[in-house]
């Protein structure tokens, strides 16, 4: 009757989170932005209206095979909030939260605006402490404080940008004094008797608690993602409604972005598609193969995949220092035979790797390793470049995956005594994407668009047989992360109706 306890997005766009109750009778759904409960019943009405939402996510296109760590102090976070002992689930799907009211300082229930208790200067340690109404205290350098002043000498309004010179910045500065103003704000008087006033929400927001700069980080980067496998149904979109409609755009790139790829359907089967849809973001990557490129059968092909035959699993473009981000392809002209995709989860793999194969999964991490494109296509290019199969950041987290069989150079910068371990490594790596239980295999129809994460996706294509009178026809287009997230925050904003 219910699902598992979930997340998952209504047809707005909001996140929720799903706890159904250990005899699966009643199920409370939070409202992950207002933290607002709701309890339905078995045959609620409500709850059948609820429950049929447009791409309801990850109940409907993922089964139980995702396992990512939750944000431990989130969970705490909600469990404290919701005082509902949640029933053992058989998997977890991370909590996605955009909370704009909370900031976990105190991991506490949150209330609908933050309002303070009381305010004051903490001399010795340089913090002004707030202390909420709901229980929570935050602490605020004063160092901070006054190089984030919000006034119109210190802040260029029209700009929301810093004015304040790093040069004028006193690092060391005290505090005259400090109030709770009658309108709810705090109002600081600095020794040279500047004064500066602070928004409470915005000060909540941006509490230095571990808690909340973990939930405002989620917030504005949504790094959490959705391991999947063979299992995954891929989710759907409607062309039309994602260029039209604000919220239909936010479950679309919310979905590509944690679950790394979105088919989005009745798209014309005619060129320019894509271009459309890149302004839909902002503006698209171009690159030595074009602003689009069309995916086809031609003679003296500059890329393998300008061949009929089959590409195996790959990122696009390793050849390129900074491999761009999504990658857009629309079917124009299906193979009369062959032609069908594939793709895997490259981050999941690489997990799969260091789990199974530590040693492997170092090699592949710390080995650069050469790759070259030349030829003609928008203009001349001769691209060389060295790159991570495997990219790691500083923690040891995956953020990037850099592979394709047909440009890895020929020049490999490795000693001698490294270059079996290397082959062994990336042998063992491949073995893990080709297995059955991890690629996911799709056919594309005229008028379908694959959107996907190309930092973390693996895709492919079956060789193919065009039709007599019509070659094959994908048109392609890249973009990169900063302008599909800009966007993304954009249509939220929108959706949710604030900052
Ligand atoms: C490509 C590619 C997929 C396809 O052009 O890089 O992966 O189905 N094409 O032709
Ligand atoms: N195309 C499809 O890494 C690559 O060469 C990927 C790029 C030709 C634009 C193929
Ligand atoms: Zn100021
Ligand atoms: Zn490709």
């Amino acid at each position: 009757m219910f699902p598992k306890t979930t997340n998952f997005f209504c047809r707005h766009g909001r996140p929720f989170t799903y706890f159904p109750s250990q005899a699966n009778s009643c199920c409370v759904a939070k409202d992950n932005n207002r933290s607002a409960f709701t309890k339905y019943s078995t045959g609620d009405k409500a709850w059948e209206e609820h429950s049929e939402m447009w791409m309801s996510t990850l109940a409907r296109f993922t089964r139980p095979v995702f396992q990512r760590s939750p944000y431990p102090v989130v969970c705490k976070a909600m469990k404290a909030c919701c005082r509902i002992e949640l029933p053992a689930p058989s998997f977890y799907m991370t909590p996605v939260h955009f909370r704009r009211h909370q900031t976990l300082g105190s991991a506490s229930m949150p209330v609908a605006a933050h309002s303070m208790r009381h305010v004051r200067a903490l001399e010795e340690e340089r913090l002004m402490a707030v202390e909420w109404e709901d229980g929570g205290q935050s602490l605020y350098p004063f160092t901070w404080l006054r190089d984030n002043c919000q006034c119109p000498r210190c802040t260029l309004q029209s700009a929301e940008a810093r004015l304040l010179l790093m040069a004028d910045l006193d690092i060391h500065t005290g505090m005259d004094s400090v109030e709770v103003t009658k309108d709810g704000k705090v109002s600081i008087v600095w020794p040279d008797q500047h004064m500066s006033v602070f928004d409470a929400e915005w000060l909540k927001k941006r509490c230095f608690s571990d808690a909340a700069r973990q939930v405002m980080q989620e917030e504005l980067f949504l790094n959490e993602r959705y391991y999947w496998d063979a299992t995954l149904s891929i989710p759907q979109a409607d062309f039309q409604e994602v260029l039209h409609d604000d919220g239909a755009a936010l479950a679309w790139l919310l979905a590509l972005r944690r679950v790394g790829i979105v088919h989005l359907k009745g798209a014309p089967a005619e060129q320019g598609q894509v271009a459309r849809l890149a302004e839909r973001i902002g503006y698209l990557r171009l690159t030595f193969y074009g602003h689009t490129w069309q995916v086809q059968d031609k003679s003296m092909a500059n890329n393998v995949a300008y061949t009929s035959g089959k590409l195996s699993l790959h990122t696009d473009y390793p050849a390129l220092h900074f491999a761009p981000g999504v990658q857009f392809l629309h079917c124009i002209n299906q193979a009369k035979e062959g032609g069908e995709s594939e793709v895997v989860d490259g981050f999941h793999m690489a997990e799969q790797l260091q789990r199974e194969d530590p040693e492997a999964f170092r090699t592949l991490t710390s080995l650069r390793v050469d790759f070259t494109d030349t030829g003609t296509d928008y203009c001349d290019f001769m691209l060389h470049s060295k790159n991570h199969i495997i990219d790691v950041d500083s923690e040891g987290k995956v953020t990037k995956i850099n592979y394709n069989n047909a440009t890895r150079d020929s020049v490999l910068d490795l000693p001698l005594h490294q270059v079996q371990p290397f082959y062994r490594a990336l042998r063992a790596y491949v073995d893990i994407m080709n297995r059955p239980e991890n690629v996911v295999t799709y056919t594309m129809k005229p008028g379908d668009i694959v959107t996907f994460d190309n930092w973390r996706l693996l895709h492919g294509r079956k060789s193919y047989i065009s039709r007599p009178d019509r070659l094959r026809h994908l048109e392609g287009a890249y973009l990169d992360w900063d302008e599909v997230m800009s966007r993304l925050r954009i249509v939220r904003r929108n959706v949710h109706g604030d900052a």
